[in-house]
């Protein structure tokens, strides 16, 4: 098995034969126990047989449809693309690449941001696995693949029982050919917090390791401080750094006048001398009106030679003719999502957009063909998601008032049906959008959107309002995270923060003013990594240190239900959201060329203390396994 895990590694398939890479790489010496791996699948199905999946109501399993997979020849080589050019010719070479393209350069967000704002970020790594060889080919001239980082961490420990390290490197080895992009919240990585400066960069570091090319480093309240030590980390490796500027408020509009066009030219001013190789206009609402975007990147473009990458949401139905304006206005770069993925809070669609541009001065670079195969699939691997879809079916202007960002909907409104306020959503909404005014107009994105939403769900619940929270705000109890926010824990916002509102939440707390991460302690990785070690009786990964710091909670309960399941990820999703049905039989390979037939025969009466035996057959062999009916 030694042997096994250093071929299978990625530096050895990247042809480092050098093999000192050994003696700093821990997880070559874990050895997957091969025991019992049946019975513990066993317990899972028959859990999530009688239980239900967290987030679904409980029904019969639906039958759904075998996904479509596009019907291409997938070639012997797979067709070099970016990740080629930024290995051979470094950031900087990339970057003149991207400045002698007349083409418009497309990321492609299915795998990260797509559903993160349709699905709740629910979407498994087995259903990209499926479908990376022919992604590898048929998006082999795209700019950018964003597939990891923003929710997808912590969801992915937390919701899917499954390492989301294993999901970069997975794909990184079938996709070796177009640069993989991640999001990263500045000095909050891929958490809701700031973390000190040694988690920041030894997180980008690993995951330059493992997979990712370009790095999109924001702040959630545009404050430069809390990106440039993830702008340092990212260049020390060898890596692009796309620093992004938020975009909120509305140029176009002069009775909102705080965020002007100027704001965003002086910011991008900033993010150049703090080493960015690429602008990201991260508008993270969809907020960005057609108009705005020309000006915006045409004034951009005359005040910074760096290429311009623009991200927005599909909210309110105009994010096709917003990019249409902008590729006039000259960017390089457009985040877009397979069609049957996109629109909505989602991005607008590859496939809409090419056929938007076509005819025009400059075109969109895609394999048309080759995309609306990739969105059969994905129209199919959607509906086994569909409970967590946010419900909204149609286009949403009201986002230009809410300004709710395209990631939060679907998990804010998960949040409110949690709390109880699943029927007052609409009051919801319009009190995020008064929040915003009430806390001075800020940014809002992961983690500051979190912040006014969880102060919108706190008002609503105890029916304040602005003067309200003023006149009793002695006496009240504010969540956490506003607390944190008003401390300055985040950052501070643009303009300050709101005086009168900031003494009657903190009451006798102090705020700060500097870079919280001037004043956290580092995190001895070395120690945890220890402290782990004797906690699981194992050698334990450099990647699972960096989780425990970053999610120490979320990954404690990740080991248990891995301990007590052993590794879901194998399942097929349906059955992993729904179990089995009565007399179904599915075929499951928990490892290369070794697969297990698990059918559900039979479910015995609930007994007096509420357990209940479930017969299965395992590869021909009848099991029982009793689980707990908390039905
Ligand atoms: C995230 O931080 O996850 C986002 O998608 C912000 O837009
Ligand atoms: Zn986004």
């Amino acid at each position: 098995p030694f042997l096994e895990n250093v071929v299978r590694h990625s530096n050895f398939i990247d042809g480092q034969f050098d093999t000192s890479f050994i003696d700093s790489t821990q997880e070559l010496f874990l050895f997957s126990p091969r025991k019992d791996r049946g019975t513990k699948l066993l317990s899972y199905i028959g859990n999530v047989t009688i239980n239900g999946f967290p987030g679904i109501e409980y029904k019969q399993k639906p039958i759904f449809p075998k996904p479509h997979m596009p019907e291409i020849k997938i070639a012997q080589s797979i067709p070099a693309g970016t990740k080629q050019i930024l290995d051979e010719r470094g950031p900087e070479g990339l970057v003149q690449w991207i400045r002698e393209q007349d083409d418009v350069l497309l990321t492609d967000t299915t795998m990260r941001d797509a559903h993160q704002s349709l699905l709740a970020t629910r979407v498994r790594s087995r259903d990209m696995f499926d479908i990376a060889d022919e992604t590898a080919q048929i998006m082999n001239n795209f700019f950018s693949l964003e597939m990891w980082g923003g929710a997808t961490f912590d969801v992915a420990y937390r919701f899917l029982k499954e390492n989301p390290w294993d999901r970069l490197m997975k794909l990184r080895e079938k996709m070796p050919n177009v640069l993989f992009q991640m999001l990263m919240r500045g000095a909050n990585a891929v958490g809701y917090k700031n973390y000190p400066d040694n988690i920041i960069r030894e997180f980008i570091s690993k995951s330059a390791d493992a997979g990712i090319d370009v790095f999109r480093i924001f702040d959630s309240l545009n404050w430069v401080k809390g990106m440039e030590v993830a702008i340092d980390a990212t260049r020390q490796s060898g890596k692009i750094a796309e620093a992004a500027i938020c975009y909120t408020g509305d140029i176009l509009d002069d009775s909102r006048a705080k965020y002007t066009v100027q704001y965003y030219k002086d910011m991008a001013k900033e993010l150049e001398a703090a080493g960015a190789h690429i602008l990201a206009i991260k508008d993270m609402a969809g907020l960005l009106k057609p108009e705005a975007a020309y000006r915006l990147i045409s004034e951009l473009k005359a005040s910074t030679d760096l290429p311009i990458h623009l991200h927005t949401h599909d909210t309110s139905g105009n994010g096709i003719y917003l990019y249409a304006k902008a590729i006039e206005a000259g960017v390089d770069i457009i985040d877009t999502a397979l069609g049957s993925m996109a629109g909505l809070t989602s991005q607008p669609s590859a496939n809409s957009l090419y056929y938007a541009m076509k005819g025009s001065k400059r075109q969109v670079r895609a394999d048309i063909d080759g995309l609306e195969k990739l969105s059969y699939y994905w129209e199919d691997i959607r509906k086994y998601y569909s409970d967590f879809e946010s419900g909204m079916n149609s286009p949403h202007s009201e986002i230009y008032v809410h300004e709710m960002p395209g990631g939060q909907y679907s998990n804010l409104q998960q949040q409110a049906k949690g709390v109880g306020l699943g029927d007052r959503w609409e009051e919801v909404k319009k009190m995020y959008s008064r929040v915003n005014l009430l806390f001075g107009d800020v940014v809002k994105v992961t983690p500051s959107s979190k912040v006014v939403g969880d102060m919108a769900l706190f008002m609503v619940q105890n029916d304040l309002d602005e003067d309200t929270v003023i006149e009793r705000g002695k006496t009240i109890d504010f969540p956490d995270s506003v607390i944190e926010f008003f401390q300055g824990y985040l950052g501070q916002p643009y303009g300050g923060f709101p005086e009168e509102l900031q003494k009657v939440i903190l009451k006798d707390r102090e705020a700060i003013t500097v870079r919280p991460g001037e004043l956290l302690e580092p995190i001895d990785l070395q120690a945890l990594r220890d402290d782990l070690f004797k906690k699981y009786n194992r050698p334990v990964t450099s990647h699972e240190v960096l989780a425990a710091a970053l999610y120490p909670k979320v990954f404690e309960d990740y080991m248990k239900t891995a301990e007590q399941f052993g590794d879901v990820s194998v399942l097929d999703t349906p059955t992993f959201l729904y179990g089995l049905k009565l007399g179904e039989e599915i075929e499951v390979e928990i490892e290369k060329g070794k697969t297990l037939i698990i059918k559900l025969v039979s479910i015995g009466e609930a007994q007096h203390d509420g357990t209940r035996v479930i017969y299965f057959e395992l590869n021909g062999q009848p099991r029982e396994i009793l689980i707990q009916d908390m039905t």
